[in-house]
């Protein structure tokens, strides 16, 4: 099931075609934006110097950094008043990065949302539920403009009142839902903490989740608890918010919308390049933007490119891998380095492991301490807690190379109480 056929399954010498006239289009439209202007007389480029899509590499990056010391509108490509729409981000790594929307950027986002759904089986026969807030943070209006295009019976339930969001999936039969992976792990033990199984007692049979790592075993987790059919959505403020791209029913790379969003994979320190199917950081452009368009964006975000051929599902646009984590979360603890992510893949293969964890930081004397605190999809008894410590423990060390503390919580234990769960608490 395609939301748009032509497009999406467009052949790549046509694609390729697409993208070039709008790169030219997108570079035209930044010369006017003083910070590009600045930067590409700087190095001596000039928007008619792109002639192809190898020339991208001839544009300047640009990094949150630079987009937070203009904001919050110094780098519309547009007046103010064509703007109808304002989001932020969620602001976790800093100041908030504004960007305004004009009325055709809204139509893009609702197009490109619309696709990652219908990608991910929304039909206009589905009820979906969106418990996601609605507000500056771009998720909650890009799943609800993409769902309402579909034509799907949408529930604008925000995030929280989370006994609220069981009782109206139940009232009303909802069968697709949307959001933060940590809040769908959180609403499926709710609805278990009130006597209802979601696998069962629900009719949620597909879920579309992103903002956060999410690495396989979580989303196996999340499809054992709900018994859905779970899909990655992946997405930043700087390009729209959610919609940039989405694994379709096969369930191998997200698929990039490429008339929107051009891609490069760099090596985070050179900036240069990596081979095809080599892990690097995510570099966007947006192709279409009119408001805030956007040059080669540095997003952090680690993953690699799939070597460019048709999918099984018949989609023509690039694959990327899950994201593997950013290049800025790396945790130091006495030297050694730390990535949330390789602490998540190891609690996840576990069986008795539940859905949610939090890594923390402290000092003991002069030595770093870490202690992952995981909670534990069933009640434990006390013997039964310390054995699965142990044995997360050596499972970790292994990894990690140093030995933390595990403690096993009951299911529910670690609070939800911010958009993005807070994975990392450095108390040093
Ligand atoms: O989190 C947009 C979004 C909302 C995406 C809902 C998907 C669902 P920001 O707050 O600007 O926007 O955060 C963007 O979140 O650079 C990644 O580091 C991370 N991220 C987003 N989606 C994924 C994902 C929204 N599927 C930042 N997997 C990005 C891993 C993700 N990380």
């Amino acid at each position: 099931m395609y939301f748009n056929r032509k497009s999406e399954t467009m052949a790549r010498t046509e694609l390729d075609r697409l993208k070039l006239r709008r790169l030219k289009a997108v570079a035209k439209r930044c010369y006017k934006v003083p910070f590009y202007r600045n930067a590409m007389k700087a190095s001596g480029v000039r928007p008619e110097d792109i002639k192809n899509l190898e020339d991208i590499k001839k544009l300047p990056f640009t990094t949150k950094d630079d987009l937070r010391e203009s904001a919050p509108f110094g780098m519309l490509a547009v007046k103010l008043d064509e703007c109808i729409e304002l989001h932020a981000s969620s602001g976790t790594t800093g100041v908030p990065v504004t960007v305004c929307y004009t009325r055709n950027d809204i139509e893009v986002w609702s197009e490109v949302m619309a696709r990652c759904l219908v990608m991910a089986g929304l039909t206009k026969k589905d009820i979906f539920q969106n418990p996601i807030p609605y507000g500056t943070f771009t998720g909650a209006f890009g799943f609800h403009y993409g769902a309402q295009k579909v034509g799907a019976l949408v529930i604008p339930s925000g995030m929280g009142q989370s006994e609220r969001q069981i009782q109206l999936m139940k009232y009303y039969g909802t069968t697709f839902i949307s959001g933060v992976v940590s809040y769908a792990a959180h609403l499926g033990q709710v609805a278990l903490n009130m006597g209802i199984n979601p696998a069962t007692d629900l009719k949620v049979r597909h879920g579309i989740f992103g903002s956060e790592m999410f690495t396989p075993g979580l989303k196996k987790k999340l499809a054992e608890l709900w018994n859905m059919d779970v899909y990655d959505i992946y997405g930043l403020t700087e390009m729209c918010g959610p919609g940039v791209s989405t694994d379709c029913h096969l369930h191998d790379g997200l698929h990039l919308w490429e008339d929107h969003f051009l891609v490069e994979c760099v090596d985070p320190k050179t900036g240069e390049e990596v081979e095809k199917e080599e892990y690097g950081e995510i570099v966007l452009t947006t192709l279409t933007k009119e408001g805030m368009p956007i040059l080669r964006f540095r997003t952090h975000d680690l993953a690699f490119l799939y070597d460019v051929k048709r999918c099984g599902c018949g989609r023509t646009h690039i694959k990327h891998s899950q994201i593997k984590g950013r290049t800025d979360d790396m945790i130091i603890i006495s030297g050694t380095n730390v990535f949330p992510g390789q602490i998540e893949h190891v609690l996840m293969q576990n069986d008795r492991v539940g859905l949610n964890y939090r890594i923390v930081i402290g000092k003991k004397g002069d030595m770093d301490k870490l202690a992952v605190e995981v909670e534990s999809r069933e009640k434990l008894g006390e013997q039964e807690k310390q054995e699965l410590e142990r044995k997360l423990q050596n499972e970790l060390k292994l990894v990690l190379l140093l030995t933390p503390d595990v403690k096993i919580l009951d299911p529910g234990a670690i609070p939800k109480d911010t958009i993005k769960a807070k994975r990392v608490i450095d108390n040093r």
